[in-house]
C-alpha cells in the first residue's frame, strides 16, 4: 500500500515548488488514492466540502465532474467518505450520468455503492465507508444525496475501465448546468 504513495511524493513536491504556495484544494492529491495492485483493490478519501469552493458543495475541492477517478474494471473499490463541511451534512452514491442532475436521492448505478443517511447526510466530520466491485465498465457519477446539492454541482466523475491496468484521478473539463 505504500509504494505508490513513495511513487508519486515526488511529483507532489515538485507542484508545490512550482507554484510557490498551495492551490487551497484545486489541485489533486496523491494522498487521496492508495493501491493495492497485486490485490486488485483501492482505497479513494472522498473528501465533501474540502474547500469553500461552490459553497462547499463539492467533493475534494472540485465541483461539477471537475475531477475523475478512474478505475480498472472488476476491482474492489472503497470509498472513505468524510464530510469536511463544518456547516451542512452531506453524503455520497454512485449514480447512472443523468442530465439535468436528480435533485431527490435516486437508485445507486452500483450495488450497495452509497453512503449512510444518503438524504439527509452525515454531519460535520462524519464517516462513512463505501465499498464495492467496479462493474460494468462505464461512466458513472459520485454525487451528493442531499436534496438539491448534487443538482448544484457536488458531483464528480467515476470511470470504469476495461482497458485502464491501474487506478488513477485526472481533472476533467467542468460541465456547466
Ligand atoms: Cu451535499
Amino acid at each position: 500500500m505504500t509504494a505508490p504513495r513513495l511513487r508519486f511524493a515526488p511529483a507532489a513536491l515538485l507542484s508545490l515548488c512550482l507554484a510557490g504556495a498551495p492551490l487551497a484544494g484545486r489541485d489533486i492529491d496523491p494522498a487521496w488514492l492508495s493501491v493495492d495492485a497485486g490485490a486488485k483493490t483501492l482505497r479513494f478519501q472522498l473528501i465533501a466540502g474540502l474547500t469553500g469552493l461552490n459553497g462547499a458543495l463539492n467533493f475534494n475541492g472540485f465541483r461539477d465532474g471537475g475531477l475523475t477517478l478512474v478505475i480498472p474494471e472488476g476491482w474492489r473499490v472503497e470509498l472513505d467518505f468524510r464530510n469536511h463541511d463544518g456547516m451542512l451534512p452531506h453524503s455520497a452514491e454512485i449514480i447512472t450520468p443523468v442530465t439535468p442532475l436528480p435533485v431527490q436521492p435516486v437508485a445507486p448505478a452500483i450495488a450497495r455503492a452509497f453512503t449512510l443517511r444518503l438524504e439527509q447526510g452525515l454531519v460535520s466530520e462524519a464517516t462513512d465507508t463505501i465499498r464495492f466491485v467496479a462493474q460494468p465498465a462505464g461512466e458513472y457519477l459520485i454525487s451528493c444525496g442531499v436534496p438539491g446539492h448534487g443538482a448544484s454541482g457536488m458531483w464528480i466523475r467515476m470511470r470504469v475501465s476495461a482497458t485502464a491496468t491501474a487506478p488513477t484521478m485526472v481533472e476533467t473539463p467542468v460541465q456547466a448546468h
